[in-house]
This record gives C-alpha cells, sequence and structure tokens, in this order.
C-alpha cells in the first residue's frame, strides 16, 4: 500500500479570501488560478500495519507541531471517509521549490499528500472527487488537483459536496509566464488562515469585495478565452489590490506589504509605462509574482533583479495537474 504523486503549487489571479465553513474549508467566493510549472512537492505515502501512528519526514526531516497536526487530521479524515480502519502513515515528502522563492508549500503539499494517499489505498476516485478531499487539507490545494488555467467553485451545498476545482484550459493553452520575485523581508506575518478569518469577520470592505468578484471572474474567463492578455493580467492585478484593501478595513488592520514589496509594485507599473505588459500579484505575503508574456522575459527578468529589495527571482511557465511517479 504505497503510491508516490506531483503535485505544483498555484498562484491565483482571482484569490481565495475567506471561508463560509472553517472546517469543510468551503469559500466565500469562486477563485481561479494558474497552476506553475517550477514549483512542486513529490510525496511518497505508505500505509503500515506495524505503525501506531502517522510519521511525517519532510526532506529528509520529522515534522512535529502544527505542520503535522494538520497532514494527521487530513489522514484521519481519509481514514474515516473512506472505512480504512486504524491504519497509519509514512509519509517522505519534498518540496522542490527553489529556495525561499516565496511560496507557501499547502497547495501543492495537500494535493500530493492526497493524491498519494488515495492512490495508495487503490481508490477509484476521479480528479473531481480528489479536488474535493485535497480542499479540506487547505482550500488552495484543491486547484492544484488540475494543470493550466483551474476554477475552484464555491458551491452551495452545506456539506462541500460540489466545492471543486475544475479546469478552464490546459497548461499548453496559452505560454503565460510568472516571476516569482523575493523581496527582503523582516515582519512577523499573519498567517494567511488567521488573515482571511480576521477579514471576513471584521472588515468593513468586505462586501465590497465579495460584490466585485462576479464581474472579475467574468471578465478573467473571457480574457482566457480570447487570449487578452493586457486584459488578463489587469483583471489580476486589480483583484489583487483589491484583497489586500479589505485586510485594512479589519480590526485589528494589518497589510501583508512592506516597502519592499511596493517597490517591486511600482517597478512592474513603470515596466507598463515602458511599453512592456507586465502585472503583479501578491498573496497572504511581502513576496511579488509578476505575469508577463515570453517575448517579454529578458526584459522583465533585467528589471526584477536589478532592483536592491530583490534577494531572488525565479521563472515558472504553466505547469501541469496531478500525476503518479
Ligand atoms: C489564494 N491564498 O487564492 C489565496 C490568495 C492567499 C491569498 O489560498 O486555510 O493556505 O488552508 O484554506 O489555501 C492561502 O490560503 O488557506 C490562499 P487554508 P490557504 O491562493
Amino acid at each position: 500500500m504505497q503510491a508516490t504523486a506531483r503535485a505544483h503549487t498555484n498562484i491565483a489571479l482571482i484569490k481565495y479570501w475567506g471561508k463560509r465553513n472553517e472546517s469543510l474549508i468551503l469559500p466565500t467566493n469562486n477563485s481561479l488560478s494558474l497552476t506553475l510549472d517550477g514549483f512542486y512537492t513529490e510525496t511518497t505515502v505508505t500505509f503500515r500495519e506495524d505503525l501506531t501512528s502517522d510519521f511525517f519526514l519532510l526532506d529528509g526531516e520529522p515534522v512535529m507541531g502544527e505542520q503535522y497536526d494538520r497532514v494527521q487530521a487530513f489522514l484521519d479524515l481519509i481514514r474515516r471517509e473512506y472505512n480504512i480502519g486504524q491504519i497509519y502513515t509514512e509519509i517522505k515528502s519534498k518540496n522542490t521549490m527553489p529556495t525561499a522563492a516565496g511560496f507557501a508549500s499547502s497547495a501543492s503539499g495537500f494535493a500530493a499528500l492526497a493524491g498519494a494517499a488515495t492512490k495508495a489505498l487503490n481508490l477509484d476516485i476521479d480528479k473531481t472527487e480528489l479536488s474535493r478531499l485535497t480542499r479540506q487539507g487547505s482550500g488552495s490545494a484543491c486547484r492544484s488537483i488540475f494543470g493550466g488555467f483551474v476554477e475552484w467553485e464555491k458551491g452551495e451545498a452545506e456539506d462541500g459536496s460540489d466545492s471543486q476545482a475544475v479546469q478552464i484550459a490546459p497548461s499548453n493553452y496559452w505560454d503565460v509566464r510568472v516571476a516569482a520575485v523575493v523581496v527582503d523581508a523582516k515582519m512577523k506575518k499573519v498567517s494567511s488562515r488567521e488573515g482571511m478569518k480576521r477579514t471576513v469577520d471584521t472588515s468593513v470592505f468586505y462586501s465590497g469585495w465579495l460584490d466585485s468578484l462576479p464581474q472579475d471572474l467574468a471578465d478573467i474567463k473571457a480574457a482566457i478565452r480570447g487570449q487578452d492578455f493586457e486584459k488578463l493580467g489587469s483583471i489580476s492585478e486589480a483583484n489583487c489590490l483589491k484583497m489586500h484593501a479589505t485586510t485594512l478595513g479589519a480590526t485589528p488592520p494589518f497589510t501583508y506589504w512592506q516597502d519592499s514589496t511596493m517597490a517591486v509594485m511600482q517597478a512592474v507599473q513603470t515596466m507598463r509605462d515602458s511599453g512592456i505588459p507586465a502585472y503583479f500579484t501578491i498573496d497572504a505575503g511581502p513576496n511579488v509574482k509578476v505575469l508577463y508574456l515570453p517575448e517579454d522575459e529578458e526584459a522583465v527578468m533585467n528589471t526584477l533583479k536589478n532592483l536592491p529589495v530583490v534577494t531572488d527571482v525565479t521563472l515558472s511557465r504553466s505547469g501541469e495537474g496531478i500525476s503518479y511517479v
């Protein structure tokens, strides 16, 4: 009872920012992402009769604390959902994120874990059901089951049975590129889980965010259909700015941005003024992702690498969904 799965991380262009059910991880809004080829997690899960608890090694080191608890809770869910009984697992996970690329590994991590565990158990589930299961490990991870452009449908059902990701376009549909820009960051961050909860509970801007989403989703899907990069980029950038604006209306207010984050944002806008179509998006942290087209790669790289606040830039293309090794 062993299997190995590989899953890539994804970058949200229309952000997931808030839950309507915290235990089932059901979101308040649909989100839309691009799966990235540069960053992935490879996980081997072995179910072993001789173990008395789950054992989790990440990059060769045993994992304890909160990270272990989340993984164990997710395996308990799989055991319960599929009537597996008390058989525990050995999990060996490798993150192939270039050092400090500024990506949270929970998206690729929970997707690879769900894929490997269900494969090891020989469960007959399709990608849609796998996405629903993965969602309950970490929300954004449900999008990493698929490659290319992916939408997470929030669903309406109380039990989450219709909250899953669907592929909008495969990875070879359109060569949009993403530069992951790491900045010199010192401030301690508010976790995305805590940040989105505080925002939903207290932000005076949250209803404006929610009201604006159906239009953003319709517009970005039209941009993907028409392969209109300026439209794709400008909607992504505006959606990111709105998400981050909600944090300023929370109690207590907070922001993920630092002066280095804003320096990169301004550099991207200056590139645009000089005729290079590049757009930024930012998740729950200070680092910036820049969207651009292949023909502008050299110019974008030169600009980003030469910014004093930037410590690392890693390039990525559209990536594949989950695969088994
Ligand atoms: C996203 N983020 O759509 C958004 C944009 C951060 C900003 O999904 O609580 O780690 O495990 O469901 O998926 C980060 O949140 O949160 C996230 P949980 P997750 O990618």
